[in-house]
Order: C-alpha cells, then structure tokens, then sequence
C-alpha cells in the first residue's frame, strides 16, 4: 500500500506505540524551536528537568516577541535565554534577526525533517516539506532532551490544489478558503496535506504562508510536498545540501479529500473576531479603514514585501490611513533595503516597524478607538490587537496595499489592473548573513546562566486529590481562546513571572477571576473552569495552564477542547473534562459547589468521573480522556512531578 507524505515522514520517526489513525504514539524529535515569550519557561524547565545538554539535531532560541524593552523585564528575559543557549548547545537568533517561523524557513528547515516549536504557528514549516508541530514549552523542554513528542496518530485530510492564482490572488486567500470549508473547530485530529498540479505553481514562501495558516484550523500540522521549487529556495538559500524531495507515492490513501481550484479563488478576509468569519472582499467592499499593518510569521516574506513594494510604487496611501509594515527578518529587510523597494515602502506613506512579531501580538501600534484595522496576520481574537473596540480583518498583502491606498476595503483585483500584476521572481541568491545567530559557547562549564528579578522558578503544583471540592470559578462561552484566558501586549513582560502573570488571568473576561480563585486556593477550595465549545483555540502559551494552576484550578469542564491547550493541562495536572451529555452546560452556574469523588480512582479505572452540586443533589457525568502516559502525569500532578517521581527524564 502506498504511502501519503504525512505517514512517510512520521513513520520513520516513530518510537513508541503503532501507526494506526487514532492511537497514541511518540515520534522522534529532529529541531526544535523556542520563541522568547515561551521559551523561558521551555528553558527553566528544561533546566529543572535536570538535562546537561540538548540532544536534537538542531535547536533553535528565537527572540521575536517581546521586543518592546519598555523596561527590564524583557531584556532579562533576552540575557537569560542567551546565557542557557549558550550552556546547553542551542542557537541563539538575536532580537532584531527576525521572527521565529521566517528565519527558520529560511536558514534550518529541511524536508522530511520533523520540528516541534513552543509556538502554535510552527506549522509554517509544512511549507518546506516538514512535519512541524507547535507545542507547550514542556514538551518542547522533554524534545530538547531527547525525549519523544506524543501525539495522536492523524487523519490526513488532502487538499488537492488545481489551476493557478490569478493577478491579485494571493497564497493567504487559498487558506482563508480552506478556512471557509473546515472552520476553526473540530479538525484536532487531522493533519492537512498538499498536493495537486498547482503545488509547482507556488514558491516555498507561497506554500509556507499556507501551513502557517494551517494553525488557525486547529489541525496538527499541515505539509507541502519537497519539489524543485524547494530545491531551488534552499538552493538561493545557500543550502542545497539540505535538499531531499517528498512526494505521496500513488497509492496514497486519505482520510478526506478537498479540492481547491486556484484560478476560481475570489479574494477573502477573515472579519472579527475570529480567523474562521470568512467573507469574500467584494461583500465587505466599501468598509472604511482607518489602519493597515504587512507583516508577522504569515506574510512578510521577500516575496510579499516586493509585492508589497511594486503595489506601493508611485502612490500615496490615504491620508486616512496608517500603514504600517514590518519585514519578517533581517534577511529580508537587508534585500529590500540594497533593491530599492524600502524606498518605495518608504516613500509612499508606510511606517517601518521593527523585524518582529509587534502588532501581531499586541506589542505596538495598537489602533485607535472602534478603528477598522486591515492586517495580513492570522489572528483577529477580540481584543488581540490591544484595543477591544478595533475590528481587525485578516487579508493578503494584495488586498492590504489596495485598502491602504483606497482608504476602504475593496477587492484588489478590481481595484488594480490585472496587467500590472508585478511578477515577484524568487531570487537566485538570498543575502546570506548569519552573524545574528549566536553559535552556543564550547566549553559550556564557563557560561554562566543570568537570571534577573524577573525570571521566577517555574511553580510547582502538588498530586491530583482523591476528593475535589469544588467551585466554579468562571464560566466561559465557546471558542475561548488562550488571549482569553492569558492575554498578551502588554502583559507580556511578565511570561518570565508567574505569580505576577497569575493576577491576569481572564483579564477581559472577568477582572476577579484571579483574586477569586486565590481566596478558594487560601481555603482549601479547589476552582473549576467551566466552559462551551473549543477551549483553549490558538497560541501554544502553556502560562493558560501555568497560570491557571497556579491559582489552584484543578479541572476544566468543557464541552469541547483544542489539542495543544489540553495537552498543556495536563503537562501541568489540571485535568480536562468534557461533559458526557454538552446539555449538562447550561444547567452548571457560575459559584456553584461541586463534590467529585473518588477522583484518582475513576481516572486510572474507567475515565469518568460525576459531579454533584452541593446545592441540590444534581449529578453530571464528566469524560476524562487521557492515555496511560496521560493518567500519570495527572496523579502526579503534571509532568515535571512525574519525572521526578520516576527519577527519569
Ligand atoms: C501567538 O501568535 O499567539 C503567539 C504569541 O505566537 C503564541 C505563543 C505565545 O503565546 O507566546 C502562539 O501562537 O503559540
Ligand atoms: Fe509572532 Fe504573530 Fe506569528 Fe505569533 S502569530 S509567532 S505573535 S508573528
């Protein structure tokens, strides 16, 4: 039986468990990546796990988020994750180098390779023929030691890409589509995977821009085939070396088949609040637009920057209008900078913002007041943008250029004429300059780890309890994210800072949460988070379950939970439990008290557990779903405590 590109590359990493859709397995490890914003907690317990030196092929620490430096917290951050780069064998990519995802496309990935980052868009290097999956730091701590990642073994669901974009369609706007087709729920299972005559049609960055994206629909991954095209990038990259091809063989089977036809595509936008709110640019033309942003991990490539570049190129944007653009990485900015198309950038109106991920998180250049913001990120979460009343719509770099010239959402192939579609040529030779990744130290015993005030110990939780008395603590809607539940911008700073971060914790949602919780943990109550559908969409930040732990919560009752925040709950002894029958939501209220006994029993007998309000008698049966491996780190009390229990690594 032929094979699919997903099952070659994960079955020759495979090191525990079988190849079965839908059983449990842990593959092999190759890069690993960490972004500054998770990636010190990812060190600290690296730290406290107690391993002396990484044992991945290639790993990677990235400094891309927290780049405001508005005090010393950040720059803390950045001097510690330097010093324990240097200790225990990982490269370290300056601030100002660029963001995570593009610099690692451009100078480490490498097909047939698999890659875990503590960041929920390391997807992005599908594009270059990976398996690339995001994760908790913890998990990414236990990769980096050699350590197996665990995960389900995947549906493969193949998008079969026919025809060719027209001028003005743009890779963002086939994504956008699929995220029409699929949503943002439901797809934990799957991995994606391209193929059809319209790959070769596509560059790296092109197909990279895709995968990324590919987080927003909550699959694990998703993977492009390794062609000539990927030989060609890697070639102008001055990597060659690294090339390998990667096809499905023809007998491949999938789960699901999807096709897209390229040269039917209108071009789309994501409107508030959600990536999934997909709606064609002709339905929303005429929207007055206040801000445009170009930038963050899923467009701001050399190729979307000389697009962006050209579109501008003897024009003015509206005077109503804010363009802000922010290169991917130094490498780009370089290039753009030696062509001339900066100038170009520069001279129509635009503000250059710094290589990083900045207003993609919230970081800078928040909008005004019930602004309408046009960006070509890949979240819109309310409030992401730093300002509530915003409406941030998601959008290629075409439909960005036109709206920032026009003053108002319009579709740019109206907008342009088709025959001034610039043809962007991927270049023969990249600029290669690698003097902002730092080389770790060879002799590590003479590196000495800086740990500021604001790096704090990573807190510890204690063994799951037999009998949980408990109290609702918040109640939540569908689709929670974790910038619901953790937000970022400018609480961002106090990633490093547990106790501090804690006070945060559903900020928007409601402001005593925290406090509240504290009080029940000072007496003894266990809290609980009840919640709707599809908890915990988004970013990988396991401080929604640090933070959350922290402040005594116990266990989340939901109706339904996305893969990486749960697997974060348990990392960290919380236990995810999903109502037996989703009707029991509505009857569960803010405040009230529920018994669960006989709780490490049930989990490591049968899985289920019932609740009793104490109010009334009334029961509800929960689901507890959790592997072996699962189950253990749940009594414990989360991973670290079972290591130690184990005295194993
Ligand atoms: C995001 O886009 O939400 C982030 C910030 O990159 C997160 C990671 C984080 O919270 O630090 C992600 O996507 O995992
Ligand atoms: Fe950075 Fe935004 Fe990409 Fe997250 S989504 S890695 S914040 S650019």
């Amino acid at each position: 039986m032929g094979k699919n590109i997903v099952q070659k590359i994960l079955d020759s990493h495979i090191v525990s468990g079988a190849p079965e859709t839908g059983s449990a397995v842990g593959i092999r490890i190759d890069q690993t990546l960490t972004q500054d914003a998770t990636g010190t907690m990812a060190y600290l317990q690296f730290e406290a796990l107690g391993f002396d030196r990484v044992k991945t092929e290639l790993s990677v620490s990235y400094v891309d988020h927290n780049t405001i430096q508005e005090g010393f917290e950040n720059a803390d951050d950045h001097k510690y994750l330097e010093t324990v780069a240097a200790k225990y064998g990982i490269l370290f990519s300056k601030p100002g180098n660029g963001i995570c995802h593009q610099v690692h496309l451009e100078r480490f990935g490498k097909p047939g390779k698999t890659l875990l980052g503590s960041d929920s868009h390391t997807p992005t290097g599908g594009g270059i023929g990976m398996i690339a999956i995001g994760a908790g730091g913890l998990d990414v701590a236990v990769a980096m030691g050699g350590g197996p990642f665990y995960l389900t073994y995947p549906r493969v669901v193949k998008v079969e890409l026919t025809g060719a974009l027209r001028p003005w369609v743009s890779a963002k706007d086939v994504i956008l589509a699929l995220l029409e087709i699929l949503g943002t729920k439901g797809n934990s299972d799957s991995m994606v995977e391209y193929g059809g005559p319209a790959v070769e049609t596509l560059s790296v960055p092109e197909r990279a821009t895709i995968t990324n994206m590919g987080a927003e629909l909550g699959v694990i991954t998703s993977v492009f085939p390794s062609d000539e095209k990927t030989r060609q990038f890697l070639k102008a990259q001055g990597r060659e070396g690294d090339y390998a091809p990667l096809s499905a063989d023809a007998a491949a089977s999938y789960d699901r088949v999807i096709t897209i036809d390229l040269s039917t595509l209108e071009p789309r936008a994501s409107c508030p609040h959600s990536p999934g709110n997909v709606k064609k640019l002709s339905e929303l033309k005429g929207t007055k637009v206040d801000q445009v942003l170009i930038g963050s991990c899923t467009n701001a490539s050399y190729r979307d920057m000389m697009l962006t570049a050209a579109a501008l190129r003897g024009k003015k944007v509206s005077s109503g209008v804010s363009l802000g653009v922010a290169p991917g990485s130094r490498q780009v900015l370089e290039m753009i900078g030696r062509n001339g198309a900066l100038a170009d950038i520069v001279s129509a109106g635009a503000r250059i913002l710094e290589t990083a991920c900045g207003f993609c998180i919230g970081n800078s250049v928040a909008p005004r007041t019930d602004a309408v913001s046009v960006r070509t990120s890949n979240r819109n979460f309310f409030g992401r943008s730093g300002t509530s009343s915003a409406q941030v719509f998601l959008a290629s770099p075409e439909a960005a250029v036109a709206a920032a010239l026009s003053g108002e959402i319009c579709d740019p192939v109206d907008y342009f004429k088709a025959a001034d579609y610039p043809r962007i040529d991927a270049p023969e030779e990249f600029i290669i300059d690698d003097t902002m990744i730092l080389a770790p130290a060879s002799d590590s015993s003479q590196v000495k780890i800086f740990r500021g005030p604001n790096i704090g110990d990573p807190p510890s939780n204690e063994a799951c309890p037999d009998v949980i008395n408990g109290n609702v603590s918040i109640k939540v809607g569908d689709k929670i994210t974790t910038d619901h539940i953790m937000p970022a911008g400018s609480r961002l700073k106090y990633r490093s800072n547990i106790q501090k971060y804690a006070e945060f914790v559903f900020e928007r949602e409601d402001p005593q949460f925290s406090k509240r919780a504290l009080d029940n943990k000072g007496r003894g109550v266990h809290n609980i988070i009840v919640a709707g559908e599809s908890y915990g969409q988004g970013s990988s930040r396991e401080h929604a379950a640090i933070c959350p732990m922290y402040l005594g919560v116990k266990m989340v009752i939901a109706i339904s939970m996305e893969r990486i925040h749960r697997a974060n709950l348990v990392n960290f002894g919380i236990i995810p439990a999903t109502f037996e029958n989703p009707g029991d939501y509505a009857l569960i209220n803010i405040d009230d008290e529920l018994l669960i006994s006989g709780v490490r029993n049930h989990i490591y007998k049968d899985n289920g557990l019932t609740a009793v309000r104490k109010s009334d008698g009334l029961s509800i049966r929960l689901k507890i779903e959790l592997t072996e491996r699962e189950k253990g780190m749940i009594l414990a009390g989360g991973l670290i405590n079972q290591c130690r229990m184990d005295g194993s690594k």
